[in-house]
């Protein structure tokens, strides 16, 4: 089976490079094909960079507090560029201070993410959840329905 397409990248004038770094080898460890953006990364960079490598998910990273002004459109922009099918993610630390992650959740859900992920979420988790949306557990994995994320973002309803 062809691998699926990650891009990722941190958003706007954002520099934290670290978790990104550590997505990029995780991912990639889990079998995943990867495009790192790297840090300040525009709207549509993320886009272009989609397009191009016929993406199956965008992972957007955010930790300098900005994010929730950083991504307002961009699931509309996504859309109008023929990308109404993709999966988006957004995680890191993606609000100004600490605010209640569940109000957190539904605000960036609202604007078109299908998971959101809380400050610190192990990238298991992350791992879990795109082989669920992207259809590759196997059925194993299925039953056993591992729920590493309990605690930590997610986003299951
Ligand atoms: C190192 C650091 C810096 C360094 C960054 C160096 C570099 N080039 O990377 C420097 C000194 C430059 C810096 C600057 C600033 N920082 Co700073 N920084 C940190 C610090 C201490 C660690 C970040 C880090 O590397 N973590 C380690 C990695 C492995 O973890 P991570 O980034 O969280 O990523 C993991 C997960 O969150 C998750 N994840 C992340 N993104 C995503 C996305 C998706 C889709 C998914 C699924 C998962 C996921 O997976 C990653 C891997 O496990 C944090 C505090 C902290 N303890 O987190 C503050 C912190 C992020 N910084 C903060 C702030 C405010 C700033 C500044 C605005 C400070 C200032 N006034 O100048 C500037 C912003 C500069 C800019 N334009 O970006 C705040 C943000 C607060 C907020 N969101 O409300 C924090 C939380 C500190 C704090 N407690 O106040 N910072």
């Amino acid at each position: 089976m062809d691998k699926k397409h990650l891009v990722i990248g941190v958003i706007g004038a954002d520099v934290h490079a670290v978790g990104i770094r550590i997505l990029e080898f995780a991912f990639r460890e889990a079998g995943f094909e990867v495009t790192n953006l790297g840090v300040m990364v525009s709207q549509e960079e993320f886009i272009a960079a989609a397009i191009e490598t016929d993406a199956d998910a965008i992972l957007v990273s955010s930790l300098y507090g900005h994010g929730e002004l950083d991504v307002r459109g961009m699931r509309e922009k996504a859309d109008e560029a023929g990308l109404e099918d993709i999966l988006m993610y957004v995680g890191g630390n993606i609000v100004v201070g600490k605010q209640p992650f569940a109000e957190v959740e539904k605000r960036f859900k609202k604007m078109g993410f299908d998971r959101v992920f809380a400050p610190g979420t192990p990238p298991e988790t992350d791992i879990y959840y795109l082989k669920k949306d992207l259809g590759l557990l196997d059925q194993a994995e299925t039953e056993a329905d591992q729920q590493p994320k309990a605690e930590n973002g997610g986003g299951e309803e």
